[in-house]
């Protein structure tokens, strides 16, 4: 007689401590960006302790890292479940890592048992899901359904000049005993643990989010350019100033989207001036913007809005725009039979749950191309994230392992 596994709580916090001290910063969060050496570090010690257990590891030229556990038939393609390893400069330490432990705990509670699945189990961590250090973000998962390629990405360096494609060539050497395998082997399906990094699943008391849907995102790098003059001598009327462009075009967009609708979101998260002397009218003024909604349509419209605002902009302050696209993610929905089955295991479970979207992007969104996904979220503390006071309660922990098992127990009947 088969016995049921079951997640072990105490194993699974020690691991998401242990891999909170890798890339800790003073904070008591986590600087662990994508391809790092402390991104290094923590694929290493999952890689060891994958090993350690008789799982074999894989590595794809993309360096996403997969741990595979067989089943009977190794001709059926595995049962995927993960997330992430990297994070923000300033990140929390359950933002990828959760659910990338919490799959690996699966693994574990799977293997106590010696419980024999048809099809394997793999664990994957993606590459660089962040997208801060090195845009764009889901690189690992886009890579994987085809949706770029790593050459694409050759060219990329990060703000501190760092390229990716020498960093991506230090990560695969970093796990020399992992078995290359090409991009995009198949899969059955796949399921992703996240923490909410919203308020809601807190506010309301529930244990769980089935995710159902992810809203789109699109960032943009607006460039403002002028003339560079003297702070002292050069009348505001003789200034073909930058900075008065870009400010212009954020107020104007604040006022004008963001009342509108409350489902429209705008972030300038990085913002420069050139030269950046106390003293000089700056030459060029460069922002991001990370725009997000759940419409498609709304999203493009809200792009053209602020293509059109900082043009208006530019013209009133004799300036010229330069406006790219750095990353362009559709929302997308998920597959109906996979949040079914995530139900069917919460209510097994009696865990309290709802319905819900994701305001964040995820992997998840880039796999549902290629084979059913969907997302299983837990509450965080005031619904923080990328934020190193990001927090999850002990309990919510266990509990999303515990239905990350049963989910993916239950998609592979
Ligand atoms: O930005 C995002 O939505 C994801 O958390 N990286
Ligand atoms: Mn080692
Ligand atoms: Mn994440
Ligand atoms: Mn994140």
């Amino acid at each position: 007689m088969r016995l049921r596994p079951e997640i072990c709580g105490e194993r699974l916090l020690r691991r998401l401590s242990d891999f909170a001290e890798i890339g800790r910063t003073s904070a008591g969060g986590v600087n662990r960006q994508a391809l790092s050496k402390e991104d290094r570090a923590a694929r290493h010690l999952l890689a060891d302790l994958a090993r350690a257990r008789g799982f074999k590891v894989f590595q794809d030229p993309i360096a996403n890292l997969f741990l595979r556990r067989e089943g009977r038939n190794p001709m059926r393609p595995p049962m995927l479940i993960g997330s992430h390893l990297d994070s923000q400069p300033t990140g929390g330490r359950f933002d990828g890592a959760l659910g990338t432990l919490a799959a690996f705990e699966v693994l574990e509670a799977v293997e106590d048992q010696g419980y024999e699945t048809e099809a394997a189990i793999e664990v994957v961590a993606w590459t660089n899901e962040e997208g801060s250090r090195f845009t764009p973000g889901v690189m690992g998962s886009m890579t994987f359904v085809g949706a770029a390629h790593p050459n694409d990405f050759r060219s990329v360096v990060s703000g501190e000049g760092e390229s990716f494609s020498q960093e991506l060539t230090a990560t695969l050497a970093a796990l020399p005993e992992a078995i290359m395998r090409p991009l995009g082997t198949p899969i059955s399906a796949y399921l992703e643990l996240h923490i909410e990094q919203g308020p809601s699943l807190e506010r309301e008391g529930l244990a769980a989010g089935i995710v159902t849907a992810v809203q789109g995102t699109r960032w943009l790098t607006v460039t403002f350019s002028g003339s560079a003059g003297h702070a002292g001598t050069t009348s505001l009327a003789y200034r073909r100033d930058p900075m008065v462009a870009a400010t212009l075009a954020l107020n104007r967009l604040q006022m004008s989207i963001m009342p509108q609708d409350d489902d429209a979101r705008l972030t300038v998260g990085r913002f420069s001036a050139h030269p950046g002397s106390i003293n000089a009218i700056p030459d060029r003024v460069t922002f991001t913007i990370d725009i997000r909604h759940p419409d498609a349509s709304t999203l493009t419209a809200i792009d053209a809005s602020v293509r059109a605002t900082c043009e208006e902009a530019a013209l009133s302050q004799q300036c010229s725009v330069g406006i790219s696209t750095s990353f362009d993610m559709p929302p997308g929905w998920f597959s109906k039979v996979m949040t079914d089955r995530i139900e069917a295991a919460a209510q097994a479970l009696g865990l309290p749950y709802k319905r819900m979207i994701s305001g964040a992007f995820h992997d998840a969104l880039f796999v549902a191309r290629v084979a059913p996904a969907a997302m299983i979220f837990v509450p965080c503390r005031d619904g923080i994230s990328h934020n190193e006071a990001e927090y999850v309660e002990p309990a919510d922990v266990i509990n999303g392992a515990r239905l990350l098992l049963e989910a993916t127990l239950g998609c592979m009947l």
